[in-house]
């Protein structure tokens, strides 16, 4: 038995952000370390993601986790009892074979991916190192201090679908310090909250704590975010720039995308028309899912026409997956992937995505989802991979704050200078405006 062998697994329920039941797994190691994670969950899945496992049936609204439970408490906490926790990739292989199905389905993509972070965190703690530094020293990477996206309005799935488009956040990739994106944004985000109030339109906020959207159509929004970085006392496109996260799949069927809101029907070639449009007339960097997870020719149109100007990320699209994104850099479609461990299932899946991402010449950024908890794993994953930005939703609720709090306390540690600034985005019309 050494220090770093695991003693105990224990998976508990524990609740997240939007009320419902989650897994939380704490793990043990023989020297006394411990290690705590909590599995987060999306409204806005991607098919090919990691399978979250719920009950179903009458009872939670069908939101239970005791099946996922039983896969920690019964399955993957004995099978990793007497394992070395220093050694993720091996933790992680053993959790795959555990459900070699290709979603994870038999076990639940919460049970295997807060095991495999609560692993990774014992293991930290007996190293008696932060979880970034840990990461950083096991993956050789230089750790930064992330550039934000913080949402201004949610939408989507995670606002009724008030309007059709899921997230309109800005990022500060002017700002010389991460302090400095947490008080700009926090401006803006209280500009827009009195302009919605004056519109007689504040009605409290969407999932992940951005305002909740009570617009005529979705560019509204838009013209709305651009007002409020104004009255911010900042002028769109130079310090502050916006980013879309449009989750098209959710309004896509047979190839149709249907904008509810605006009671309209597009096609692909329509919706990037519509995009294209959008990038023209507002400072726009950076967007996510600009076409459905199935529309693949219209992800590579829209590359193709604008992936020199703007940073365009896949999130269903790619699920986190190594494999979809070595397809996605051959063929063209997008520059930049969604990191987020709980589509894929384990730590060292998301790591090696990542790496895959760095290999491509993709971008890549770090995403909570939107539904949360206190658990701050993914800000250390962001600094400690290097990876450049980080989303965690809006400028308030606890669970969102608390990810951008970590990055402060980790900032004292590492110091000013490790803040990424506008980097991220040199390849990028706004990149390319501040080289002159
Ligand atoms: C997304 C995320 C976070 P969800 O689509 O990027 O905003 O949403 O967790 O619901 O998939
Ligand atoms: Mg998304």
């Amino acid at each position: 038995m050494t220090m770093t062998d695991i003693k105990s697994v224990l998976g508990r329920r524990v609740w997240d952000s939007r009320g419902n039941p989650t897994v939380e797994v704490e793990v043990r190691l023989a020297g006394g370390a411990t290690g705590r994670a909590i599995a987060p969950a999306g409204a806005s899945r991607g098919t090919r993601e990691a399978v979250d496992l719920r009950d179903g049936g009458p009872t939670l609204r069908g939101m239970g986790v005791d099946q996922a439970l039983a896969g920690v408490n019964g399955t993957i906490g004995p099978a990793l009892i007497g394992q070395d926790a220093a050694d993720q990739a091996a933790i992680d292989a053993i959790i795959r074979q555990l459900d070699p199905s290709p979603l994870k389905a038999t076990l639940g993509g919460n049970a295997t991916v807060a095991t495999s972070l609560a692993v990774l965190h014992a293991s930290a703690a007996a190293a008696e190192k932060p979880l970034w530094r840990h990461l950083a020293d096991h993956t050789r990477k230089a750790p930064t201090i992330p550039l934000p996206e913080i949402q201004i309005f949610g939408g989507g799935a995670h606002a009724g679908r008030r309007v059709d488009v899921q997230d309109f956040m800005v990022m500060v990739p002017g700002a010389d310090s991460f302090d400095a994106v947490m008080e700009i944004t926090n401006e803006i985000y209280f500009a827009a909250g009195s302009i919605m109030a004056k519109k007689g339109r504040l009605s409290g906020v969407a999932d992940e704590g951005g305002w909740w959207p009570i617009f005529d159509s979705n560019e509204e929004a838009l013209e709305t975010l651009v007002e409020a970085i104004e009255l911010a006392g900042e002028t769109p496109g130079e310090r502050v720039v916006i980013s879309l996260d449009i989750a098209a799949s959710e309004f896509e069927d047979a190839g149709r995308y249907r904008l509810a809101l605006e009671d309209r029907t597009l096609s692909s070639d329509e919706m990037i028309a519509m995009l294209g449009r959008w990038i023209e007339d507002y400072p726009i960097v950076s967007i996510e899912d600009p076409l459905a997870e199935s529309d693949s020719a219209g992800m590579h149109a829209f590359t193709q026409d604008f992936g020199e100007r703007v940073q365009i990320i896949g999130d269903d699209y790619l699920v986190t997956n190594a494999a979809l994104v070595d397809e996605a850099a051959a063929a063209g479609a997008c520059n930049a992937v969604l990191i987020k461990v709980n589509q894929v299932g384990t730590v060292s899946e998301a790591i090696e995505t990542f790496e895959a991402a760095q290999n491509a010449g993709f971008r890549s950024v770090v995403s909570a989802r939107s539904g949360e908890t206190e658990d701050v794993s993914i800000s250390h994953l962001a600094v400690g991979l290097g990876a450049g930005q980080l989303k965690v939703g809006s400028f308030t609720r606890s669970e969102r704050m608390a990810k951008w709090n970590e990055c402060l306390r980790i900032q004292d540690e590492l110091g000013p200078d490790s803040f990424v600034k506008g980097t991220p985005l040199a390849n990028t019309w706004w990149g390319r405006k501040q080289q002159g």
